[in-house]
């Protein structure tokens, strides 16, 4: 809805808050549920100090029902009233106030940025819209609310119709499939608790600075997935001999350096790792449908994968003899290191293992005495077999690992201790998992500063 700023002014003689019945009918009139009778939404309101003079921030279909809403305080004074836009819009924009075509096709970049901030998101881009999670908020319940589940969109938000929507299995079948939303959810559905993380999570602690969006630590989350087993459909399809490779198609295409022509999002799986990653068809997302920038109505889920795996908007499924080779899965999400002077390389698979310390948060003032210190930990190899926490750079100790393990979601781990000592506390954590790896001091740089699983600091002060 359109926004809109009031100013109303009046006389020192015109004021209605000194007469005490004027005074309360117009702030019953200014309420939130009369407004919203008259179809107005108040934002926000205040009254300028000592100088008679009222803003309100509002949002209207139109002038005209605003004007009407407002025809008491013109009766007072003088109302002006300026259209508006969000900081997001004009973020959006470019800064120069026209809004962004609000095309049919797409979700209004403004208006998703605006719902990620409200959530508590931090943002990096507007569009595409990326913004990361605080890793304070990651500690909480098993999973995160939808809201604060970090957004990682490498073009615009497509708003796929539900109705006309099939996702297609074609390539090497016996029985192409067309499958609407409807038939999928008549398919036996699955929940399973994932945890994903963009390969660039903590790339903007890297030294020296790579480029691609710079993310702290918070590209990470878990949800409660549910959806249908990918090898369910499949077989439906039927495999033709020959059958080795998958591609999976987004809905989502956009312009990239050095091609010509848009490219769509598409990676690839092998038979294999579909088959040992247990990848799922989702359609909700902690028991909600997926929302729009997470990837309505269906997205893959692959469990244990760094997240780019876990393609959304999905519409095609293509089988194949050959590997993928589209752009986000041939020329980005590869590991190049410079090892021995020699160039090496490898693709950007299972997560590494890593932990992260959601209390304290850095520079938390913290009481002398008992303290618990937590996070979470996870790993794309396997689960977590221990969390190990050192304080002030003494000796390692062994985290207590708490709820449930999960084969691909996060372990929560705590540690209660005493601080006897004032001073600066640094605390830092380290995960290892069943497949034995742990986390190194400093990950290995690599040019694109992916999977970047250095064990984490976080520096509070007791007092
Ligand atoms: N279609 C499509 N799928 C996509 C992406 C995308 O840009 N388009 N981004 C990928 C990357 S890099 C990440 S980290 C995750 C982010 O998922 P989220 O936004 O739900 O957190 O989606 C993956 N799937
Ligand atoms: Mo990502």
């Amino acid at each position: 809805m359109p926004l809109f700023i009031v100013n109303h002014q009046h006389s020192a003689e015109t004021c209605p808050a000194g007469d005490p019945a004027r005074g309360v009918m117009l702030l019953n009139h200014l309420s939130l549920s009369s407004a919203a009778r008259h179809g107005v939404l108040i934002k926000g309101e205040a009254v300028a100090q000592g100088s008679n003079s009222l803003f309100l921030i509002v949002e209207a279909a139109d002038e005209a029902v605003l004007q009407a809403f407002l025809a008491p305080l013109r009766q007072i004074g003088n109302v002006e009233v300026t259209a508006a836009m969000t900081c997001a819009a004009m973020v959006s924009s470019g800064g120069d106030g026209r809004p962004v075509d609000a095309s049919p096709e797409f979700l209004d970049p403004a208006d998703a940025c605006q719902d990620a901030i409200e959530a508590g998101i931090l943002i990096h881009s507007v569009n595409p819209l990326n913004g990361e999670t605080s890793v304070p908020g990651l500690a909480g319940g098993a999973v995160m609310p939808n809201g604060r589940f970090y957004l990682r969109n490498h073009f615009d938000i497509p708003k796929v119709g539900s109705d006309s929507y099939r996702l297609s299995i074609g390539g090497l079948v016996e029985r192409p499939l067309n499958l609407s939303m409807r038939e999928l959810h008549n398919l036996h559905a699955e929940s399973q608790v994932v945890t994903l993380e963009c390969a660039g999570n903590g790339r903007s602690l890297f030294d020296p600075a790579v480029p691609g969006e710079p993310w702290g630590l918070g590209a990470v989350s878990t949800a409660e997935w549910t959806g249908v087993r990918l090898t369910e459909v499949l077989e439906r399809a039927g495999l033709r001999p020959g059958a080795s490779e998958l591609t999976f198609r987004g809905a989502d295409s956009g312009v990239v350096g050095g091609h010509g022509t848009p490219v769509r999002f598409e990676r690839g799986l092998s038979l294999d790792q579909v088959r040992e990653t247990d990848a799922l068809l989702a359609y909700e997302m902690n028991g909600e449908p997926l929302s729009r920038p997470h990837g309505y109505p269906l997205r893959l889920i692959v469990p244990g994968w760094y997240a780019v795996a876990s393609v959304k908007w999905l519409t095609e499924i293509v089988v194949t003899d050959k590997p993928c080779g589209a752009y986000y899965q041939a020329e980005k999400y590869w590991y190049h290191w410079v090892r021995n002077g020699q160039a090496e390389r490898a693709p950007v698979k299972l997560m590494n293992v890593r932990a992260l310390i959601s209390s304290p948060d850095e520079g938390e003032k913290l009481p002398r005495g008992e303290i618990a210190i937590r996070g979470v930990a996870w790993s794309g190899a396997g689960s977590i077999s221990r969390v190990d926490v050192s304080l002030n750079g003494g000796p390692w100790r062994a985290a207590r690992l708490v709820g449930e393990r999960r084969r691909a979601a996060w372990q929560w781990w705590e540690l209660i201790t005493r601080l006897e000592q004032t001073g600066p506390l640094t605390v830092r954590a380290r995960a290892t998992d069943t497949a034995g790896r742990t986390q190194p001091e400093h990950a290995e740089w690599n040019r694109l500063g992916y999977g970047n699983n250095s064990i984490h600091s976080v520096t509070a002060q007791v007092i």
